[in-house]
């Protein structure tokens, strides 16, 4: 079986509510590795290619100006079947049909503040942990170049 990587994001609610530790401890309790960790303000670029298959949704601007409402942190996490098992740990979108026991399902109440993002692919885990290496990267030069 494949290791895999999964994008975990604690959106601005999780953040601002103090949900990190209790989040970051259930997958660590599971069993998966951490393996990048970072806080950051949001910049919309990236919400929106984030959020860039749900762009034709009615959701779409609102979802973006909850993103980028203040910091996020952003991991990934490791591990044979993290992806699936991520997701089960969240649980569903709409936090009222989440299960008890799920993040979603324990924690939140409204689907537009649902606290927590899960890649829901491989290759869309791989995608993601991309683009948040990318953004670390730029994060590290431009505070070298304004130093
Ligand atoms: O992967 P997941 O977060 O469970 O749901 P998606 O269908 O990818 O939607 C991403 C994000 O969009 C969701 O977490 C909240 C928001 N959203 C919404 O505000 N209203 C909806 N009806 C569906 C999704
Ligand atoms: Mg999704």
């Amino acid at each position: 079986e494949q290791v895999e990587q999964t994008y975990i994001m604690v959106k601005p609610d999780g953040v601002q509510r103090g949900l990190v530790g209790e989040i970051i401890s259930r997958f660590e309790r599971k069993g998966f590795k951490l393996t990048g960790l970072k806080l950051f303000q949001c910049p919309k670029e990236l919400a929106e290619e984030h959020c860039k298959d749900l762009k034709t949704k009615s959701f779409y601007p609102t979802l973006i100006d909850y993103i980028t409402s203040g910091p996020v942190v952003c991991m990934v996490w490791e591990g044979v079947g993290v992806v699936a098992s991520a997701r089960k740990l969240i649980g569903s979108t709409n936090p009222l049909q989440a299960e008890p026991g799920t993040i979603r399902g324990d924690l939140a109440v409204q689907t537009g503040r649902n606290v927590v993002h899960g890649s829901d692919s491989p290759e869309n885990g791989k995608r993601e942990t991309g683009r948040f290496l990318f953004l670390v990267f730029k994060h590290i030069i431009s505070e070298m170049i304004s130093s």
